[in-house]
């Protein structure tokens, strides 16, 4: 059997998060390294090593993950695009900076993002 990942191992409760949301196809908590004050992963239940090696069998998840994402930014106060808002990241390889072989969107919140991202 294959080694799990560690997103793999939080969604099964062996390593501690601190959850957000949970439904039948992903999980969201928050990250561990905060990189602003609202810094939440919303994880596919299915480990899809990265976003480039999903396939056509996928798009539903894909597409879950990001209104997740926005179901998440609206309940704690960020969707008014005039006064807040928010960013949703995915890294895919070495170059994205990817840390976690287990393809997840970085949902962050709470202070003015920066363009170019670093
Ligand atoms: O992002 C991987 C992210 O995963 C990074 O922001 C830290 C976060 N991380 C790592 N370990 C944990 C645990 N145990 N709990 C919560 N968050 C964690 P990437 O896009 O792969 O660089």
């Amino acid at each position: 059997m294959a080694l799990m990942t560690l997103f793999e191992k939080i969604i099964a409760g062996e390593i501690h998060a601190n959850f957000v949301h949970k439904d039948d196809v992903c999980v969201a908590f928050q990250d561990i390294d905060p990189q602003a004050p609202t810094h939440i992963l919303i994880v596919p239940r299915k480990p899809i090593p990265r976003v480039g090696e999903a396939d056509a069998s996928d798009q539903s998840t894909l597409g879950h993950l990001l209104l997740v994402a926005g179901q998440i930014a609206k309940e704690q106060g960020f969707e008014n695009p005039e006064t807040d808002g928010f960013r949703v990241v995915i890294n895919h390889g070495k170059n994205g900076g990817e840390a976690v072989p287990h393809l997840h969107v970085h949902l962050l919140a709470g202070r003015q993002m920066q363009w170019p991202p670093g």
